[in-house]
């Protein structure tokens, strides 16, 4: 076979091959096959010069020719190839702006924590301080400041939770008052919310729960400001139009004690069969009264110089009530499901 024959063969082996490559890979591989350093053709162009001079300049214009028909077809397919291959691409990287994005689950308050904050909210805006205290208490804190001493039997109505040495769990959140009481001189105005413990479980009662309790304590403060204050503290909380009324009670740390009902917010006493209050149309809402001189005296307050008026409520009972909530121990048991319904 003469080298034109050659060539001949290389150049139409090399077309066909470039014709056939279906990817700008597969045409790299073709031009290093037919064109590159050690390709059959680039050979024949080195071996030229050794060839007789008469034979040179067609072996050379035939390779010649060849090589740039080959470069020719390599470079137009590329271009085809490579645009088939970048729209491709994009297909596959194609983002649908218009499919739904990843929904997200949004937080909600407890509504335990709804009650707190609109109490705590309001005494704030009556110039109250909030204080807070531990939940392990020293049995003097939690009973005997408050005019319960060792024996007493008001101590035992209280299914205490007793730790080591003198601590237990607070049973209310009063130890804060006398705190308070014991660090600052009068007048105070503060409101104290936290968790508080008795050895009770049943729909109504669980062994961990919210109080708030608040006291005041100044120049001339009487059962008549207890009542407007507590009065503007309940139609805050449970609306505009409820009343409220105090009824004779008693606690050990107050004298008198009253306990103050709010009228219906769902019947207002109209509907005999009211879930809220079932016919009743009243809801007890908390505790209350005139901090006992006793008390004032054991945190070394004048009772001659100032009175003062204390109250105490329980926020998840009145979140139980206000969301038609039957069971208390749902409260504490975090269930997503119970929470995402506020
Ligand atoms: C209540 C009811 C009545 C109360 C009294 C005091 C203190 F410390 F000032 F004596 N703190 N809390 C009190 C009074 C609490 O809860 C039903």
């Amino acid at each position: 076979m003469t080298a034109a024959e050659r060539i001949e063969e290389l150049r139409e082996e090399a077309l066909s091959a470039v014709a056939s490559a279906g990817s700008t890979s597969d045409l790299e591989s073709v031009r290093v096959r037919y064109l590159g350093r050690s390709a059959e053709l680039t050979e024949i162009k080195k071996s030229i010069r050794d060839l007789p001079p008469e034979d040179r300049k067609a072996v050379g214009g035939a390779s010649n020719k060849a090589t740039k028909e080959i470069e020719g077809a390599l470079h137009e397919r590329l271009e085809s190839v490579a645009a088939t291959e970048r729209e491709e691409r994009l297909r596959a990287e194609a983002v649908d702006v218009t499919l739904p994005g990843t929904p997200y689950l949004k937080g909600s308050l407890h509504p335990s924590l709804r009650v707190i904050d609109e109490v705590v909210d309001f005494f704030v805006g009556l110039g109250y301080r909030v204080a807070e205290g531990p939940e392990v208490e020293t049995d003097y804190y939690n009973f005997t400041a408050l005019n319960i001493p060792p024996g007493h039997p008001a101590r035992g109505m209280q299914d205490t939770f007793f730790l080591d040495e003198g601590l237990v769990l607070r049973t209310h959140t009063s130890p804060v008052q006398i705190r308070t009481m014991l660090s600052q001189e009068p007048p105070v105005y503060v409101v104290c919310p936290g968790r508080t413990y008795r050895r009770d479980s049943d729909p109504t009662h669980t062994p961990m729960f919210n109080q708030i309790e608040g006291l005041a304590v100044d120049k001339g403060l009487t059962l008549g400001h207890l009542k407007g204050t507590l009065a503007a503290m309940a139609r805050h909380v449970f609306g505009e139009d409820v009343k409220v009324r105090l009824r004779p009670s008693y606690f050990q740390f107050v004298e008198p004690g009253v306990e103050l009902d709010v009228s219906c917010f769902r019947c207002g006493g109209s509907d005999p069969n009211c879930k809220v209050c079932r016919g009743a149309g009243w809801i007890e809402m908390l505790g209350a009264g005139m901090v006992d001189p006793a008390v004032l005296t054991e945190v070394g307050y004048d009772p001659e110089e100032y009175t003062g008026f204390a109250f105490g409520m329980g926020p998840d009972r009145m979140a139980m009530v206000r969301y038609g909530i039957p069971d208390l121990r749902l409260f504490f048991e975090g269930d997503l499901r119970f929470l995402h319904q506020f």
